[in-house]
């Protein structure tokens, strides 16, 4: 007997699952997947020890007295939920309807594409997902701050053949497959966007059939791309004209592709980043027309109505006030050590009288919260599977059985029951809600908001708008006081001293589930030696983690991936200017021998 599922774990792939004869495989039909699994959902995954038991108060209880002892915490007057993105199907959400019920709180705003997807919409208006086949359709892939070998490897397949641009300050395993790889400053994305729209302009390469129709206000975006001076920002960003060629070679009457990720978008002007790469995109008419386009972490739920949707309060997920509340429920996260500056984070949790936590695995949150709740794994319940990284939608089986832990259906189905309230609908009826608004597309379920060509009508949430340029840029963080502190400490050196603290994600883990690690790349002419302990600080914090020397690296930059115990403790809680997102790179480090 066979039953597919979906992998739930937090990932553009959502790769297709076949349970068979007792084992699980990869499936090779599914258009996002080649029928391998990665390794983090083939080891790592079941590697790591779940927990198995309720606690309450330090000790391990049976799951009715632990969730009396929830009940009670919510009686309190002022409760939030903060839900992480430990599993990402649907049914993570119906937690929401209790907290709807009872007034409590939910979160707004991301701790991960929230700006730049904000930088979309305002070109856009809407954030569409390109289809894989347009990716396997075109000429060019432009991959911008992806490290798509690790965070998206079934798209890899779709690359064959292509030319490959890479844009990233580390030379990744996919730089080292490109045509042309730029190893770029961190945080200049946004001067790259836009001096290549300039170059475009000078040649006369641009769209001008295309933007007459879709984009007329590309006049203007030529007048604002020409305020913005060649040779200083060359200087700025550490790339020359010559770098720019290389590039402009592929791009022009080519069919591209730009997948851009989450790198990129780190900082408090993520918004305006993608809102320049858009722009260029727009330069070239890439929207709309096959085998083009700009692939980012779409808007999973568009199209949809989503029967979870509530009324609540929110408050930013960002910089979360927690002891603002009396209690608060932490579902499938580790803010902990997922949230930026995590000294502020633990005092702020410190000040939570009931803290609960609903996960599968020990972290830094669980053990700090008053009553721990044991959650069912993805292949334990039913759900609906939806992507950021493409249109296909799955529906996930329960195809395994436990004894340990509750579903997040059962666990709000327990509270509206103990609270006396009415209006939860049966979990077939919610997968039903999610599944019957989907479309079919060669016998995959698709999302209703599938296109095979976005954009092709238009913009906006009809297809009547324009595409809107980018008009204006603020930063105030390059250039400013804000490190004053840091640059008088190495005032009487030759050079800044502090490093750029890039964060991108481990081929181990997702995000800080499964393995974790406790290392800093940096390149070796630093002079620091493999193995050796350094103390890494900030302005928000310091901590100590082990050298990794790595020629990949820029001598400006430092590397600690996500899943590294720690590297919150250095991490800034400030808000995008656009997006309410977390800015975990808007931050220079100093490395000094512990
Ligand atoms: N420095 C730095 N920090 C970052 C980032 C970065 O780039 N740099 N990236 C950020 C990004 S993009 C993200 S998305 C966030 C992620 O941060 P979080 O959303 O906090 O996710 P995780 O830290 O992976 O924690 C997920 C937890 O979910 C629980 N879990 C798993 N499956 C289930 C389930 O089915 N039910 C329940 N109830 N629980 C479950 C597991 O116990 C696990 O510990 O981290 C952010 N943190
Ligand atoms: N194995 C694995 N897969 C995952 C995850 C995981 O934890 N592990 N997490 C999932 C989640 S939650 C998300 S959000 C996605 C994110 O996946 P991606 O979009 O790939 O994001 P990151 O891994 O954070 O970083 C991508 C690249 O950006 C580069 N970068 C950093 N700063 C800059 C910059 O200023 N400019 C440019 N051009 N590049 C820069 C980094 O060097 C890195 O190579 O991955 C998902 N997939
Ligand atoms: S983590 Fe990503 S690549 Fe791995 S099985 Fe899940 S969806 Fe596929
Ligand atoms: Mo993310």
């Amino acid at each position: 007997m066979s039953e597919k599922t979906a992998c739930g774990l937090d990932c553009y792939d959502a790769c297709n699952i076949i349970y068979e004869d007792g084992k699980m495989h990869g499936d090779a039909n599914h258009p996002a997947g080649n029928g391998a699994l990665c390794a983090v959902l083939n080891k790592y995954m079941d590697e790591t020890e779940r927990i198995s038991k309720p606690r309450v108060d330090g000790k391990e209880v049976s799951l009715e007295e632990a969730l009396a002892a929830v009940a009670e915490a919510f009686n309190k007057e002022k409760s939030l939920l903060w839900r992480g993105s430990g599993n990402v199907g649907v049914m993570q959400e119906v937690t929401d309807l209790f907290m709807e019920q009872i007034g409590g709180y939910l979160t707004k705003g991301s701790l991960c594409d929230g700006a730049g997807a904000a930088g979309i919409e305002e070109g856009r208006g809407i954030n569409k997902t390109l289809p894989l086949e347009q990716i396997q359709k075109s000429e060019v892939v432009v991959v911008w701050g992806r490290n798509l070998t690790v965070t998206n490897s079934h798209l890899m397949p779709y690359l064959e053949g292509k030319k490959l641009i890479v844009i990233d300050p580390v030379r990744t395993e996919i730089a080292k497959k490109a045509d042309v790889f730029l190893q770029v400053a961190p945080r200049t994305d946004y001067y790259i966007a836009i001096m290549l729209s300039r170059f475009i302009f000078m040649e006369d390469s641009e769209n001008k059939e295309w933007m007459e129709e879709f984009a007329p206000g590309f006049e203007d975006y030529y007048d604002y791309t020409r305020e913005h001076r060649i040779k200083a920002i060359l200087k700025y960003i550490d790339l020359d004209l010559g770098d720019f060629g290389r590039v402009l070679n592929y791009l022009r009457d080519r069919k591209v592709v730009f997948l851009v990720g989450a790198g990129v978008q780190k900082y408090s002007t993520g918004s305006y980043t993608l809102h320049a790469i858009d722009s260029l995109a727009a330069v070239l008419g890439l929207f709309g027309r096959e085998g083009c386009g700009v692939s980012y972490l779409g808007d999973s739920k568009l199209g949809f109505k989503n029967p979870f949707e509530t009324t609540c309060k929110r408050v930013s997920k960002v910089d979360t006030e927690f002891s603002d509340f009396d209690t608060v429920l932490v579902q499938g996260g580790n803010p902990a050590a997922s949230m930026p500056d995590t000294n502020r984070v633990v005092e702020e949790l410190e000040g939570v009288e009931n803290l609960i936590y609903f996960g599968l695995h020990e972290n830094e949150t669980s053990k700090m919260a008053r009553i721990v709740i044991p959650a069912k794994t993805f292949y334990e319940k039913e759900d609906v599977r939806l992507s950021y990284g493409h249109q296909y939608v799955t529906a996930m089986k329960k195809i395994t059985e436990s004894d340990i832990g509750i579903s997040e259906y059962d666990f709000t189905k327990y509270l509206f029951d103990t609270f006396d309230l009415s209006g939860l609908e049966s979990e077939e009826y919610y997968i039903n809600a999610w599944l019957s608004q989907c479309e079919e597309l060669n016998g995959e379920l698709v999302s209703p908001a599938y296109e095979a060509l976005p954009y092709s009508d238009g913009f906006g949430d009809d297809g009547e708008d324009e595409f809107e340029f980018i008009e204006d840029f603020n930063d105030d963080f390059v250039n400013t006081k804000r490190f004053t502190k840091y640059r008088k400490e190495s005032q009487n050196k030759p050079k800044d001293e502090t490093l750029w603290l890039l964060s991108p994600k481990s081929k181990k883990s997702i995000n800080t589930q499964f393995l974790r690690d406790n290392k800093i790349q940096l390149n070796p002419v630093l002079g620091f030696k493999d193995g050796e302990k350094v103390k890494v600080s900030s302005e928000h914090g310091e901590y100590i983690f082990e050298v990794q020397c790595s020629e990949y690296m820029r001598a400006d930059c430092a590397l600690i991936t996500n899943n590294t115990i720690g590297i919150n403790y250095l991490t800034p809680s400030i808000i995008s200017d656009e997006g309410e997102s977390a800015c975990y790179q808007e931050v220079k480090v100093k490395i000094e021998r512990a």
